[in-house]
């Protein structure tokens, strides 16, 4: 008998069966980055984006040891109101699930939970990374779990908040594409542009899932799809590395690392910028939604 019993919510299960499009979305946004009540308000945004495209929203989590694709909404509500849920990364997952526990899930975690689940689009905010010199060993696995599972993961990029030149060089080495929808240029999250160089452009959802395709038929693991911020929504470079040293600052002094370093810094960033970060966070998730839904269409077609 297989050790890992998915459960996999019966519409979402449905839709894999029929070879119809599912979107995959991750939990630890909600647990662990983003603060009540708006992180319930952009999980449940973020389903209804996807929901809009005629394709199934599946977010992921573990609740009581049950690795859940397609958390029914009492299920968000306890991820997002209560702050008891870990953050489960790849690592963590066997752990969290053989012992019982209550996790949200990372990138890694998410892509491997979903592409188990048959599923191989993925929406979120931003991927996770090489930290910047003030934490220059942590390294996210979300990167190691791109290099060998076969998922696109549509974001806004990384997140400012690491260092985009190294996460990139280190996507290269493991032969991630890094496509950019619409631009050359890899978002930087809450900033429209990081100035860095992506590894591919595609400007439809057609092109986006046909280089899918071919990059499996290639024997190829994940795919960043990456589009920008809206400019409206996004935060003046600037400002934001001004929160950001702040923030950083911050993280030293009381001694943060590790995986709490991220909601940390998030944290302190959402306080340093009086919201700004979370509107903008907002914004770009249920965009990424919107657009995995339709090259999940395509992928589908
Ligand atoms: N994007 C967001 N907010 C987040 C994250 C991404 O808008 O909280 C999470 C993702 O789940 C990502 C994780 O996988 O941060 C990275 O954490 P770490 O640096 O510990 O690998
Ligand atoms: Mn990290």
């Amino acid at each position: 008998m297989n050790a890992l019993q998915l459960i996999v919510r019966p519409d979402v299960a449905q839709a894999v069966g029929q070879g119809r499009p599912v979107v995959a979305l991750e939990s630890t946004l909600i647990a662990h980055g983003l603060p009540w009540p708006s992180n319930l308000e952009t999980a449940l945004a973020a389903e209804a984006a996807v929901r809009a495209e005629g394709v199934v929203p599946a977010t992921i989590a573990v609740i009581d040891g049950r690795p859940v694709v397609g958390l029914c909404e009492e299920e968000l509500q306890v991820l997002a109101r209560t702050g008891r849920a870990e953050k489960a990364s790849r690592r963590d997952l066997a752990a969290v699930i053989a012992l019982g526990k209550t996790a949200a899930t990372t990138v890694a975690a998410t892509m491997a939970l979903a592409f188990r689940a048959g599923i191989r689009l993925f929406a979120t905010g931003g991927i996770g990374g090489a930290h910047r010199d003030t934490h220059p060993w942590d390294i996210s696995a979300d990167l190691v779990e791109l290099a060998r599972t076969p998922v696109t993961v549509v974001c806004a990029g990384a997140k400012s908040i690491l260092d985009i030149p190294r996460t990139l060089e280190i996507l290269e080495t493991h032969g991630v594409p890094v496509v950019g929808y619409g631009t050359n240029e890899f978002p930087a999250f809450y900033v429209h542009s990081s100035g860095e160089a992506v590894s591919a452009r595609v400007d439809n959802p057609v092109q986006a899932a046909h280089l899918m395709r071919v990059h499996w038929d290639l024997g190829g693991g994940g795919i960043v799809l990456a589009q920008p911020v809206e400019k409206h929504a996004a935060l003046d470079p600037n400002a934001f590395l001004n929160a950001l040293s702040e923030a950083e600052q911050n993280a030293l002094g009381v001694g943060v690392r590790g995986k709490e370093l991220t909601p940390y810094l998030l944290n302190r960033l959402a306080e340093i910028t009086e919201g700004q970060t979370l509107r903008t966070n907002h914004a770009l998730v249920i965009a990424n939604a919107r657009l995995a839904a339709q090259v999940a269409r395509e992928f589908c077609a």
